[in-house]
């Protein structure tokens, strides 16, 4: 079998993306809540590697653990793991916020990252190999208006990818951040209830990252010779020079 890349958010937007860009060299786990787009990925991308799915929501420990040790033994060498799980829920004032999209930040972002990471770096700390990449966002390197919570829980993302680059660097292990400016996937939806008119907004005027975009900066990074790593990238649409430098037309 290939080496195997463990992917959180397979199910959509960028996730997806990384997915269809990996499958051509590695054996891939794909993990998402939705099971019904996990098999319908599944099926495509089986054509091109070997494929196992873990559904489960990232917020659960308990299921994350079991899902994990569910596992057959030869899918437990896990080589690569990308933590893109993650959404922002709302954007309001911070005194307006909803505390449950607060805790789901928190729980998805940042908690749900660690819990995986538990897992599967001691895999690689035994193996003394691997090769983690954590999507943080330009939202975890500067805060824009009404971006407070999610961007709290990014600047978290930062500084846990910064710590496991310290903690794991007598492992031989390479951790990469990589932080996008708009992207156009699902996001913008979730961050607004499902509401379309909102969503578009977003993406009014501009021509924004696709997925693939960023999933190419991915396969880039994975694919540098063993003596390099890229620590930490920014890409944004030709149209955003920051969060709240945007020309749209
Ligand atoms: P999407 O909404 O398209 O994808 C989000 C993915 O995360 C889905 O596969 C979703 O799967 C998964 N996910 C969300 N919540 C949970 C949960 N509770 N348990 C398990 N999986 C979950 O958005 P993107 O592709 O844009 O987002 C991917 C990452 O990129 C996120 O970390 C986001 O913060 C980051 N990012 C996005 C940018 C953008 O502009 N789009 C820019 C910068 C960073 P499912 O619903 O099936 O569980
Ligand atoms: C997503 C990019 O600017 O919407 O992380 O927060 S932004």
């Amino acid at each position: 079998m290939k080496k195997i890349a463990f992917i959180t958010g397979a199910t959509s937007g960028i996730g997806y993306s990384i997915s269809k860009v990996l499958a051509k060299d590695y054996a891939l786990i794909l993990c998402g809540r939705r099971e019904s787009r996990l098999n319908k990925i599944e099926n495509e991308l089986s054509k091109l590697t070997d494929i196992y799915t873990l559904c489960y929501d990232i917020r659960d420990n308990k299921n994350i653990i079991k899902s994990f040790n569910s596992l057959p033994n030869k899918w437990k060498k896990i080589y690569i793991l990308i933590n893109n799980a993650g959404n922002a829920h709302g954007m309001d004032l911070i005194h307006e916020g909803d505390v449950s999209d607060w805790d789901a930040m928190i729980d998805i972002n940042v908690k749900g990252l660690l819990y995986v990471s538990k897992l599967i770096i001691p895999i690689m700390t035994k193996s003394n190999k691997g090769i983690i990449i954590n999507i943080g966002s330009i939202a975890g390197k500067e805060i824009y208006p009404k971006g407070n919570v999610y961007c709290a829980s990014k600047y978290a993302v930062d500084a846990i990818t910064k710590a496991m680059q310290v903690d794991l660097n007598k492992f031989n292990i390479k951790v990469s951040s990589v932080n996008p400016g708009l992207v156009e996937t699902e996001f913008a939806l979730v961050r607004f209830k499902g509401d379309k008119e909102k969503a578009n907004l977003v993406y009014d005027g501009i021509k924004p990252l696709t997925p693939n975009d960023v999933a190419e900066v991915i396969y880039f990074i994975i694919n540098r010779p063993d003596n390099v790593n890229i620590s930490d990238i920014t890409i944004f649409p030709k149209n955003q020079a920051s969060s709240t430098v945007i020309n749209r037309e």
